[in-house]
C-alpha cells in the first residue's frame, strides 16, 4: 500500500518533535539522556535504580543506533532532514530501539507483574511528551480486562509508533496530530 507523502512528513515531524526532548530543533545524545531523566521523575523512580540504569542506557542505545544510519554528515546532530532521509525499519527498532521499549515498559511495571496501571501509564506517556486524549485513548485499546496493559503490547505499540506507515494500528493513534 502507497503512502501519501503529505501524511508520511507530518509522521516524520510529529515523531521527530517527540524525539528531540529539549525541543532545539536536532537530536542530539542529550535529548535522550533528557527523555530517560523524565520518564525516571515521573514515575517517581530511583535514577539510580537497576531499572532507571536499563532506560538511561536504553535510550543511549537508541540514539547511537539512530545516529550511526541518520547523521550522514557525523556530526554528533541529526537534523530534520538527516532523520528523514533514513527511517528507522522494523528491523532496526528490534536491535536498538527495543532494549528502550523493554526498559521503559519495565520501569513502569512497578510491582513487576507484567501488567502497568493506568497511573503509571499515562505518566509515562505524558512525561515522553504524548498529548493526554491519545495517551488514554491507546490506553483504553491496549489495557485488558483487568484495566491495566501489559508490558508486551505496550512495547509492540511503541515500536509500530516509531517503524510503522499504517495509519490503524494501536502505536499510530499516537501521531494522529503533531505532537
Ligand atoms: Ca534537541
Ligand atoms: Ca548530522
Amino acid at each position: 500500500m502507497s503512502v501519501d507523502p503529505n501524511f508520511r512528513l507530518t509522521r516524520l515531524r510529529a515523531r521527530f518533535s517527540l524525539l528531540d526532548a529539549n525541543g532545539d530543533g536536532r537530536l542530539r545524545a542529550e535529548d535522550f539522556a533528557l527523555l530517560a531523566g523524565r520518564v525516571c521523575a515521573s514515575l517517581g523512580a530511583d535514577p539510580n535504580s537497576a531499572k532507571a540504569l536499563a532506560l538511561a542506557e536504553g535510550c543511549r542505545a537508541y540514539w547511537e543506533g539512530l545516529a550511526a544510519i541518520s547523521d550522514s554528515d557525523g556530526d554528533g546532530i541529526v537534523t530534520f532532514q538527516e532523520y528523514a532521509a533514513a527511517v528507522p525499519d522494523s528491523d532496526h527498532f528490534d536491535e536498538h530501539g527495543s532494549p528502550y521499549a523493554r526498559a521503559l515498559t519495565a520501569l513502569a511495571d512497578i510491582d513487576d507483574d507484567g501488567q502497568v496501571e493506568h497511573t503509571d501509564f499515562v505518566a509515562c506517556m505524558t512525561a515522553i511528551g504524548f498529548a493526554l486524549p491519545q495517551v488514554e485513548q491507546l490506553f483504553a485499546t491496549l489495557a485488558s480486562h483487568g484495566g491495566r496493559v501489559t508490558t508486551d503490547a505496550w512495547s509492540a505499540a511503541i515500536k509500530a509508533y516509531y517503524v510503522s506507515t499504517s495509519a490503524h494500528t494501536p502505536g499510530q493513534m499516537l501521531a494522529s496530530e503533531p505532537a
